[in-house]
């Protein structure tokens, strides 16, 4: 099976332990993660091959990044080994009323000072079926948004399929590029792509028509129009009825029809980080080996939900272990 490659940045997760605050913290936790890469450990975990492109500091930090993925089974060998240091992220779980706080420090990383010269994408994806980016990686420096859309032009070249999750982060898009000017080129070349309605209106200055009777598909409509290489539409809703009663469901808007699953309960929450990218590498997974986008998706959504429990960014769980949730037979509840 060809591989789904992903490129983005890997970090240092430094956590306290339990819920102490940070200024309380007299060790942290470390773990590594990034949107991109998360994705494709999961999907090594749900069964599918993955490899992983980013760019690391030649020392000890950047190898246990990198070991940490290949640990998971993630093939990092188009990983390069330049730069001065490992971005870092600081995460304070919250509890009850009080939420979790992400504290970055990740400015002038190896990732971010990336030249896009180190990537032959045509060597890089020529074992691949499959690209996946996060709208975080364009976000990070004017060379690694460079890399992106060489990434995404070999793809296109290579006939492999191109996904995104939009993902805009406005507290990253620091470099002087505006997310507004940068996103729209990049995501015209994408055959899939997890959008939110907040996202699709500060990005594209895309929004639902006033009183439609499904506001995230006439957001769909709306944003194939206007990019219409995007054939799939995907994104998970979030209810929040108390703090401990937290539901998600997936949606997902593919060739004119729109489909969505049940509730899944995903109270209580162990760690939430990584619940978005362990639904893309749910659906990836799920539309290789389920023939209707229902099943499909709601593989998405139970593996999302199950990501819920577990600790770290990724997704540590195998196809059978989605497959009983989906089934409705065990912890996760389908409400
Ligand atoms: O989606 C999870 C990511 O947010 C996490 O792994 C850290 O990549 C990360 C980021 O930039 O916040």
């Amino acid at each position: 099976m060809k591989q789904v490659v992903t490129f983005g940045e890997i970090m240092m997760r430094l956590s306290p332990p339990l819920n102490y605050r940070i200024p309380q913290a007299s060790s942290l936790e470390i773990t590594y993660g990034g949107g991109d890469a998360n994705v494709g450990a999961a999907l090594v975990h749900l069964g599918m091959p993955a490899a992983h492109v980013g760019c690391f500091p030649d020392n000890a930090v950047g190898h246990a990044a990198v070991q940490a993925f290949r640990a998971h089974g993630v093939d990092m060998s188009h990983c390069v080994f330049r730069g001065e240091r490992l971005g870092l992220y600081f995460l304070e779980v919250g509890a009850s009323l009080r939420a979790s706080r992400i504290v970055y420090d990740r400015y002038n990383s190896a990732f971010a000072n990336l030249q896009p010269e180190w990537f032959n994408w045509d060597d890089i994806l020529k074992n691949a079926q499959w690209l996946h980016w996060t709208g975080i990686t364009p976000a990070i420096s004017a060379s690694a948004a460079q890399a992106t859309r060489e990434a995404i032009q070999a793809a296109r070249r290579l006939g492999i399929m191109v996904s995104a999750d939009v993902n805009y982060r406005r507290n990253l898009w620091q470099y002087g590029q505006k997310a507004q000017d940068v996103m729209p080129e990049l995501v015209a070349g994408c055959d899939m792509v997890v959008c939110t309605e907040g996202d699709a209106a500060d990005l594209f200055g895309i929004k639902a028509d006033e009183g439609a009777e499904n506001s995230f598909v006439s957001m769909s409509e709306k944003l194939i129009e206007r990019f219409p290489q995007i054939k799939q539409v995907i994104a998970t809703k979030r209810k929040t009825q108390s703090a401990s009663h937290e539901r998600i469901k997936g949606m997902a808007y593919v060739n004119g029809a729109y489909y969505q699953t049940l509730y899944f309960d995903i109270n209580p929450v162990v760690d939430r980080i990584g619940g978005g990218d362990s639904f893309i590498s749910g659906y990836i997974y799920g539309q290789q080996h389920y023939p209707a986008v229902e099943e499909a998706l709601t593989f998405a959504t139970a593996a999302s939900a199950l990501k819920h429990t577990i600790h770290g960014d990724v997704n540590l769980v195998t196809a059978a272990e989605v497959e009983h949730i989906m089934a409705g037979n065990t912890t996760g509840r389908l409400l």
